[in-house]
Protein backbone atom coordinates (compact mmCIF):
# COMPACT_ATOMS: atom_id res chain seq x y z
CA UNK A 1 0.00 0.00 0.00
CA UNK A 2 1.26 3.25 -0.49
CA UNK A 3 1.85 5.69 2.16
CA UNK A 4 -0.75 8.28 2.09
CA UNK A 5 -0.36 12.09 4.10
CA UNK A 6 -3.54 14.29 3.83
CA UNK A 7 -2.16 17.98 4.38
CA UNK A 8 -5.22 19.81 5.77
CA UNK A 9 -6.96 22.25 7.30
CA UNK A 10 -8.18 21.07 11.17
CA UNK A 11 -12.09 21.15 11.75
CA UNK A 12 -13.36 20.04 15.06
CA UNK A 13 -16.56 19.08 16.60
CA UNK A 14 -17.54 16.20 13.83
CA UNK A 15 -15.86 18.21 11.08
CA UNK A 16 -13.16 16.86 9.38
CA UNK A 17 -12.12 20.26 8.41
CA UNK A 18 -12.92 24.11 8.25
CA UNK A 19 -12.47 23.75 4.33
CA UNK A 20 -14.60 21.71 1.96
CA UNK A 21 -12.34 20.96 -0.53
CA UNK A 22 -10.16 19.20 2.69
CA UNK A 23 -12.84 17.79 3.80
CA UNK A 24 -14.01 16.05 0.26
CA UNK A 25 -10.62 14.31 0.07
CA UNK A 26 -10.95 13.35 3.89
CA UNK A 27 -14.49 11.84 2.79
CA UNK A 28 -13.16 10.37 -0.37
CA UNK A 29 -10.03 8.58 1.65
CA UNK A 30 -12.22 7.42 4.29
CA UNK A 31 -14.79 6.16 2.20
CA UNK A 32 -12.25 4.35 0.12
CA UNK A 33 -11.20 2.12 3.50
CA UNK A 34 -7.39 3.66 2.76
CA UNK A 35 -4.74 3.97 5.25
CA UNK A 36 -3.48 7.38 5.81
CA UNK A 37 -2.33 10.02 8.16
CA UNK A 38 -3.50 13.41 8.65
CA UNK A 39 -1.30 16.47 9.08
CA UNK A 40 -3.04 19.47 9.92
CA UNK A 41 -1.82 22.82 8.94
CA UNK A 42 -2.50 26.08 11.10
CA UNK A 43 -1.56 28.86 8.84
CA UNK A 44 -1.78 29.89 5.31
CA UNK A 45 2.49 30.21 5.76
CA UNK A 46 1.95 26.37 6.72
CA UNK A 47 -0.07 25.37 3.61
CA UNK A 48 2.42 27.76 1.10
CA UNK A 49 5.26 25.97 2.55
CA UNK A 50 3.56 22.27 1.71
CA UNK A 51 1.47 23.59 -1.46
CA UNK A 52 2.56 24.22 -4.92
CA UNK A 53 -0.16 26.74 -5.13
CA UNK A 54 -0.15 27.71 -1.49
CA UNK A 55 -4.02 25.86 -0.62
CA UNK A 56 -5.20 23.02 0.48
CA UNK A 57 -5.97 20.16 0.37
CA UNK A 58 -2.59 18.78 -0.81
CA UNK A 59 -2.08 14.81 -0.97
CA UNK A 60 1.01 12.86 -0.25
CA UNK A 61 1.35 9.43 -2.39
CA UNK A 62 4.56 7.93 -1.85
CA UNK A 63 6.66 11.80 -1.33
CA UNK A 64 4.35 13.17 -4.26
CA UNK A 65 2.06 16.09 -3.43
CA UNK A 66 -0.86 16.38 -5.06
CA UNK A 67 -2.95 19.87 -5.02
CA UNK A 68 -6.65 20.58 -5.81
CA UNK A 69 -9.27 18.51 -4.29
CA UNK A 70 -10.45 17.52 -8.00
CA UNK A 71 -6.82 16.31 -9.05
CA UNK A 72 -6.73 14.19 -5.67
CA UNK A 73 -9.80 12.40 -6.40
CA UNK A 74 -9.11 11.36 -9.76
CA UNK A 75 -6.13 9.64 -8.82
CA UNK A 76 -7.81 8.31 -5.61
CA UNK A 77 -10.31 6.85 -8.38
CA UNK A 78 -7.85 4.74 -9.73
CA UNK A 79 -5.88 4.15 -6.75
CA UNK A 80 -9.05 2.86 -5.47
CA UNK A 81 -10.77 1.08 -8.25
CA UNK A 82 -13.08 -0.40 -5.95
CA UNK A 83 -14.24 2.15 -3.84
CA UNK A 84 -16.36 2.93 -6.69
CA UNK A 85 -15.91 7.52 -6.14
CA UNK A 86 -17.08 7.41 -9.49
CA UNK A 87 -20.18 5.69 -11.11
CA UNK A 88 -19.47 2.69 -13.42
CA UNK A 89 -22.10 4.09 -15.89
CA UNK A 90 -20.18 6.95 -18.58
CA UNK A 91 -23.73 9.19 -18.23
CA UNK A 92 -23.58 9.17 -14.76
CA UNK A 93 -19.86 9.77 -14.34
CA UNK A 94 -20.54 12.95 -16.09
CA UNK A 95 -23.33 13.99 -14.20
CA UNK A 96 -21.23 13.17 -10.82
CA UNK A 97 -18.83 14.88 -11.79
CA UNK A 98 -20.99 18.35 -12.70
CA UNK A 99 -22.33 18.16 -9.31
CA UNK A 100 -18.84 17.56 -7.93
CA UNK A 101 -17.57 20.78 -9.91
CA UNK A 102 -20.87 22.54 -8.79
CA UNK A 103 -19.89 22.24 -5.32
CA UNK A 104 -16.71 22.81 -5.53
CA UNK A 105 -15.85 25.39 -7.50
CA UNK A 106 -19.29 27.44 -7.74
CA UNK A 107 -21.12 27.28 -4.50
CA UNK A 108 -18.07 27.10 -2.54
CA UNK A 109 -17.08 30.68 -3.36
CA UNK A 110 -20.91 31.72 -2.08
CA UNK A 111 -20.19 29.84 1.18
CA UNK A 112 -16.71 31.65 1.33
CA UNK A 113 -18.33 35.47 0.47
CA UNK A 114 -21.00 34.19 3.19
CA UNK A 115 -17.91 33.39 6.02
CA UNK A 116 -15.57 35.52 4.82
CA UNK A 117 -17.07 39.15 3.39
CA UNK A 118 -20.52 39.68 4.19
CA UNK A 119 -20.32 41.24 7.85
CA UNK A 120 -23.05 39.38 9.56
CA UNK A 121 -22.44 35.59 8.80
CA UNK A 122 -18.88 36.20 8.81
CA UNK A 123 -18.90 37.19 12.52
CA UNK A 124 -20.59 33.97 13.39
CA UNK A 125 -17.75 32.25 11.44
CA UNK A 126 -14.51 34.44 12.72
CA UNK A 127 -15.78 33.63 16.13
CA UNK A 128 -16.23 30.04 15.75
CA UNK A 129 -12.57 29.68 14.18
CA UNK A 130 -10.39 32.32 15.96
CA UNK A 131 -12.96 32.85 19.23
CA UNK A 132 -10.48 31.41 21.36
CA UNK A 133 -7.77 32.74 19.77
CA UNK A 134 -5.42 35.06 21.41
CA UNK A 135 -5.95 39.02 20.91
CA UNK A 136 -3.12 39.72 18.72
CA UNK A 137 -4.20 36.37 16.28
CA UNK A 138 -7.73 37.58 15.86
CA UNK A 139 -6.06 41.27 15.71
CA UNK A 140 -3.62 40.10 12.65
CA UNK A 141 -6.67 37.87 11.42
CA UNK A 142 -8.84 40.86 11.07
CA UNK A 143 -6.07 43.46 9.94
CA UNK A 144 -4.63 40.98 7.07
CA UNK A 145 -6.13 37.50 6.48
CA UNK A 146 -9.80 38.98 6.55
CA UNK A 147 -8.52 41.83 3.66
CA UNK A 148 -7.18 38.90 1.72
CA UNK A 149 -9.90 36.83 2.11
CA UNK A 150 -12.41 39.50 0.54
CA UNK A 151 -10.17 40.21 -1.74
CA UNK A 152 -9.65 36.28 -3.24
CA UNK A 153 -13.92 36.46 -2.87
CA UNK A 154 -14.17 39.73 -5.27
CA UNK A 155 -11.92 38.27 -7.99
CA UNK A 156 -14.36 35.29 -8.10
CA UNK A 157 -17.49 37.78 -8.25
CA UNK A 158 -18.77 36.13 -5.00
CA UNK A 159 -17.44 39.29 -2.77
CA UNK A 160 -18.79 41.14 -5.26
CA UNK A 161 -22.74 40.48 -3.91
CA UNK A 162 -24.98 41.23 -1.40
CA UNK A 163 -26.20 39.11 1.45
CA UNK A 164 -29.77 39.13 -0.20
CA UNK A 165 -27.71 37.49 -3.50
CA UNK A 166 -25.88 35.26 -1.61
CA UNK A 167 -28.56 33.86 -0.01
CA UNK A 168 -31.00 33.43 -2.88
CA UNK A 169 -27.77 31.68 -3.89
CA UNK A 170 -27.20 28.74 -1.48
CA UNK A 171 -31.14 28.72 -1.79
CA UNK A 172 -31.35 27.51 -5.27
CA UNK A 173 -28.10 25.34 -4.61
CA UNK A 174 -29.90 23.48 -2.09
CA UNK A 175 -33.18 23.05 -3.97
CA UNK A 176 -31.29 21.56 -6.61
CA UNK A 177 -29.84 19.40 -4.38
CA UNK A 178 -33.26 18.37 -2.83
CA UNK A 179 -34.22 17.56 -6.66
CA UNK A 180 -31.08 15.50 -7.27
CA UNK A 181 -31.99 13.31 -4.54
CA UNK A 182 -35.82 13.02 -5.49
CA UNK A 183 -34.51 9.55 -7.15
CA UNK A 184 -33.00 7.65 -4.12
CA UNK A 185 -30.64 8.28 -1.16
CA UNK A 186 -27.86 9.50 -3.00
CA UNK A 187 -27.30 11.58 -6.18
CA UNK A 188 -28.64 9.98 -9.37
CA UNK A 189 -30.57 7.32 -7.29
CA UNK A 190 -27.94 5.60 -6.53
CA UNK A 191 -27.34 3.29 -3.86
CA UNK A 192 -23.86 4.56 -2.55
CA UNK A 193 -22.17 8.08 -2.57
CA UNK A 194 -20.14 9.30 -5.23
CA UNK A 195 -17.68 12.19 -5.76
CA UNK A 196 -20.59 14.54 -6.04
CA UNK A 197 -22.35 13.12 -2.90
CA UNK A 198 -18.81 13.77 -1.34
CA UNK A 199 -18.42 17.55 -2.63
CA UNK A 200 -22.71 18.13 -1.40
CA UNK A 201 -21.95 16.67 2.16
CA UNK A 202 -18.77 18.65 2.55
CA UNK A 203 -19.85 22.03 2.32
CA UNK A 204 -23.34 20.69 3.75
CA UNK A 205 -21.27 19.66 7.07
CA UNK A 206 -19.98 23.55 7.45
CA UNK A 207 -23.19 24.32 8.37
CA UNK A 208 -23.02 25.07 12.40
CA UNK A 209 -19.78 24.96 12.06
CA UNK A 210 -18.83 24.45 16.47
CA UNK A 211 -21.63 24.59 17.36
CA UNK A 212 -22.65 28.42 15.81
CA UNK A 213 -25.73 29.26 14.42
CA UNK A 214 -25.95 30.57 11.28
CA UNK A 215 -28.08 30.77 7.91
CA UNK A 216 -26.61 27.29 5.99
CA UNK A 217 -27.93 25.39 9.45
CA UNK A 218 -31.52 26.63 9.27
CA UNK A 219 -32.17 26.25 5.76
CA UNK A 220 -31.00 22.80 5.97
CA UNK A 221 -33.04 21.71 8.64
CA UNK A 222 -35.58 22.72 6.85
CA UNK A 223 -34.79 20.31 3.95
CA UNK A 224 -34.60 16.72 5.77
CA UNK A 225 -33.86 14.94 2.76
CA UNK A 226 -30.58 16.74 2.55
CA UNK A 227 -30.00 16.22 6.30
CA UNK A 228 -30.60 12.62 5.66
CA UNK A 229 -28.25 12.76 2.77
CA UNK A 230 -25.42 14.02 4.95
CA UNK A 231 -25.61 11.64 7.53
CA UNK A 232 -25.57 8.69 5.35
CA UNK A 233 -22.29 9.91 3.59
CA UNK A 234 -20.75 10.81 6.59
CA UNK A 235 -22.08 7.58 7.91
CA UNK A 236 -20.44 5.73 4.65
CA UNK A 237 -17.38 7.25 5.43
CA UNK A 238 -17.30 6.28 9.07
CA UNK A 239 -17.80 9.70 10.38
CA UNK A 240 -20.92 10.61 13.13
CA UNK A 241 -20.76 14.20 12.03
CA UNK A 242 -21.86 17.35 14.06
CA UNK A 243 -24.08 17.08 17.20
CA UNK A 244 -26.93 19.18 15.20
CA UNK A 245 -26.62 15.63 12.87
CA UNK A 246 -27.92 13.19 15.53
CA UNK A 247 -30.98 12.39 14.71
CA UNK A 248 -32.04 13.60 18.43
CA UNK A 249 -30.84 16.80 17.50
CA UNK A 250 -32.68 16.86 14.62
CA UNK A 251 -36.51 18.57 14.41
N1 LIG B 1 -10.07 24.31 -5.87
C1 LIG B 1 -9.20 24.00 -4.78
C2 LIG B 1 -9.46 25.01 -3.67
C3 LIG B 1 -8.44 24.92 -2.55
C4 LIG B 1 -8.59 26.11 -1.61
O1 LIG B 1 -8.97 27.23 -2.02
N2 LIG B 1 -8.24 25.87 -0.36
C5 LIG B 1 -8.30 26.90 0.65
C6 LIG B 1 -9.01 26.36 1.90
S1 LIG B 1 -10.70 26.01 1.57
C7 LIG B 1 -6.89 27.29 1.06
O2 LIG B 1 -6.00 26.49 1.03
N3 LIG B 1 -6.68 28.53 1.49
C8 LIG B 1 -5.38 28.92 1.98
C9 LIG B 1 -5.38 30.27 2.52
O3 LIG B 1 -6.45 30.88 2.48
O4 LIG B 1 -4.34 30.71 2.98
C10 LIG B 1 -9.47 22.58 -4.31
O5 LIG B 1 -10.56 22.04 -4.62
O6 LIG B 1 -8.59 21.97 -3.70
Amino acid sequence: MPKIVLHEFPGGAGVPSVSPPCTKVELALRLARAEFKVRQVRSGAEARRVSRTGRLPVLEIDGERIADSNLILDRLETLFPEAGLAPDDPQQRVVDRLWEHFATDAIYWTGFALRWVNPPTREIFLDALFGRASWLTRRMVRLFFVPAQRRRAEIHGAGLKDAGTLLGEVDRALAMAETGLAGGPFLQGRDRPARGDLALASLHVQAGFRGRREPLLERLERRPALVEHLRRTLAACGIDGPAWLTPTSTP
